[in-house]
């Protein structure tokens, strides 16, 4: 009986030190891409951004050394029936949840490219959180045809 618990115990440890690794820690960012896109053009950088740092945050903004100016954008279908992107002056991130940047919806948008961004080639981005410090990431550049986007932010093909 005794060596059964103790066998139990340490099955229950472990589980608890997998789960907080799975679970994640801090501010984890995966799954970022950004659009391909032409020197003096724009596009937009896409993520997963998962708040387990125990606390309520906010993206509040980003910068990249690709483009003239970054903001944090949300692309929403408008009364009359076409996409608008509105500037948004922060997201909150509740403790605990996941925020999806994705094509059709949030992003970070990308306002004058530096030079172009060639699928295959990656740009540096540091997001600006209210109470985190920086997340500084390396982001693939890919086209968006390859990531199955639907091109609705219009961010390059739409005037
Ligand atoms: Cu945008």
């Amino acid at each position: 009986m005794k060596k059964a618990l103790m066998i139990g115990l340490v099955g229950m440890f472990l589980l608890a030190a997998c789960g907080s690794a799975a679970g994640g820690e801090g501010m984890q960012v995966t799954e970022y891409w950004a659009r391909a896109g032409m020197m003096d053009g724009n596009s937009a950088a896409y993520m997963l951004i998962g708040n387990y740092t125990g606390a309520d945050d906010a993206l509040v903004g980003a910068s990249s050394d690709a483009a003239n100016a970054v903001e944090i954008h949300l692309s929403q279908t408008g009364a009359d029936g076409t996409m608008q992107m509105m500037k948004q002056e922060k997201i909150d991130l509740p403790a605990g949840t996941e925020l999806e940047l994705k094509p059709g919806s949030y992003h970070v948008m990308l306002i004058g490219l530096k030079r172009e961004l060639k699928a295959g080639g990656e740009i540096t981005l540091t997001l600006h959180f209210q109470t985190h410090e920086d997340v500084t990431l390396t982001i693939p550049v890919q086209d968006a045809a390859d990531m199955g986007g639907s091109g609705m932010d219009g961010h390059n093909t739409m005037p």
